[in-house]
């Protein structure tokens, strides 16, 4: 197949495309490299030292003998995402380009507004511009199981059959996000399955866990290869973080009391569960929803688990609860489905089986690299920065 990976240059990203690519597909990656900038941006770095796109690319030339092509440019500008669709004439779009942190998302007001028009924009350009020139493309769009919130029912994929008042409908499962982030991945859904219906494109909304992990087989080929694993406390999720944490020896992060539970999924899931929804596509005027994680965890069992792991490593391990900086129920009921992805042939990997290879290696192996000072939460829920304190130092903000 001829697959477009947009944001191509990210943390999911450049694991699917030489995932794909090894595959045997035709892949072309496109991306503005604003993920870089915003690392610029917060003064952080990912903890392993990766190349620029162009010098990975070459790399993966060398290795595989396969070419990637590379797009640069912006999604929310109109004539470069018609263009490459144009070019590329992709049997499928696979769109990751967007701005993914919460916290990022949360800081003031400025990066609220870019993060949804970002996203949005960036969305509804593609929309446009496969309507326009390529209609029968599938788009796999990385949604987000933070849409759902964390109701006090069961979460199905995507839709639910309710009867109310004596009459039957199945709708989209009400939507109860936690960040304007969150919120952006909310109005993208909306978008996607209204242009579905009126102009009968294809698309499959992946409600994506929180992703950990940084080998795949591909990325291990070399350290030219290597993708990023961000442990900061604005783009460095959660298991990533207490890994790293474990690693120097900081006390893990907890946020409040840590029932906060989440599905979860290693990045060795993640290309697979792309490759799936590329090989069997959605019908056209159809928008489907696959909740894409393998596994649930509260905020505490991971924690748990990397006091384990860390044991046998011979670290010390000590566990810290912080006030949450989040407005989130810290204990509450969670359900979700997942079972589409396996039906369509999802084989997943476990956490027991990988944490310690691929994550607590990793971070052990770079732990030179690690920066302190982007551990403790900055960026408060309750309290968006004004234009004073954006021009900040790197001392936590006050909770
Ligand atoms: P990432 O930040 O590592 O990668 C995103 C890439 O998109 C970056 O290379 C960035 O430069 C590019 N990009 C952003 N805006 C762009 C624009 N306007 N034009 C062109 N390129 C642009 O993020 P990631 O962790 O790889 O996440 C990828 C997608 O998966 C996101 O949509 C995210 O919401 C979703 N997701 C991620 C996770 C996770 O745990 N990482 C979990 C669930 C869903
Ligand atoms: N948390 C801690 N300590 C930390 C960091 C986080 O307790 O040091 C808690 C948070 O309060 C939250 C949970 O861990 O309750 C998850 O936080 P996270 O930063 O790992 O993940 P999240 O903000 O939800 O975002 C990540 C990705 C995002 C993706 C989302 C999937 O950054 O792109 O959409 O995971 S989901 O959570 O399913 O919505």
């Amino acid at each position: 197949m001829r697959i477009l990976v947009l944001g191509g240059d990210g943390y999911c990203g450049w694991a699917t495309a030489l995932y794909l690519s090894k595959k045997g597909h035709t892949v072309a990656i496109a991306d503005n490299f604003a993920r870089r900038q915003w690392d610029h941006e917060l003064g952080v770095q990912t903890l392993t030292p990766i190349r620029t796109l162009a010098e990975r690319l070459n790399a993966w030339q060398d290795i595989s003998g396969e070419t990637i092509d590379l797009f640069v440019g912006d999604v929310m500008e109109y004539d470069f995402v018609s263009s490459v669709i144009k070019d590329f004439e992709p049997d499928a779009v696979v769109h990751f380009a967007e701005q993914r942190a919460a916290p990022y998302s949360m800081i003031d007001r400025k990066h609220a507004v870019f993060t949804q028009v970002n996203n949005v924009v960036g969305t509804l350009n593609l929309l446009f511009a496969l309507r326009e020139f390529a209609p029968d493309c599938h788009l796999i769009k990385l949604g987000t199981m933070g849409e759902y919130g964390t109701p006090n029912i069961d979460i199905e994929e995507g839709y639910i059959t309710i009867e109310h008042n004596g009459r039957k409908d199945t709708v989209p499962y009400p939507k109860q996000p936690g960040s304007f982030y969150h919120l952006s991945k909310v109005h993208d859904s909306h978008n996607i399955m209204f242009a579905c219906k009126i102009w009968k494109l294809r698309a499959t909304d992946l409600n994506q866990g929180v992703v950990y992990g940084t080998m795949t087989d591909e990325v291990g080929l070399s350290e030219a290869l290597i993708n990023r694993f961000d442990y900061d406390e604005v783009f460095g999720t959660v298991l990533n973080r207490f890994c790293v944490q474990a690693a120097i020896g900081y006390p893990l992060t907890v946020y409040g009391k840590g029932g906060q539970t989440r599905g979860f999924l290693d990045i060795r899931d993640t290309v697979r569960c792309i490759e799936i929804a590329c090989l069997k596509p959605a019908a056209q005027g159809e928008c489907r929803v696959f909740n894409q994680f393998t596994e649930h965890f509260s905020v505490l069992d991971l924690a748990h688990m990397v006091e384990v792991a860390g044991k046998k490593l011979g670290l010390k391990v000590k566990v810290d609860h912080l006030p949450d900086p989040r407005v989130e129920a810290e204990e509450h009921y969670y359900n979700a489905k997942h079972s589409k992805l396996i039906e369509l042939g999802l084989q997943p990997h476990l956490l027991s089986d990988s944490l310690l290879d691929s994550l607590m290696n990793v971070a052990l192996k770079y732990r030179d690299r690690v920066d302190v000072n982007v551990m403790l939460p900055r960026v408060n829920w309750r309290k968006p920065r004004n234009r004073e304190e954006h021009r900040t130092t790197r001392e936590p903000m006050p909770l």
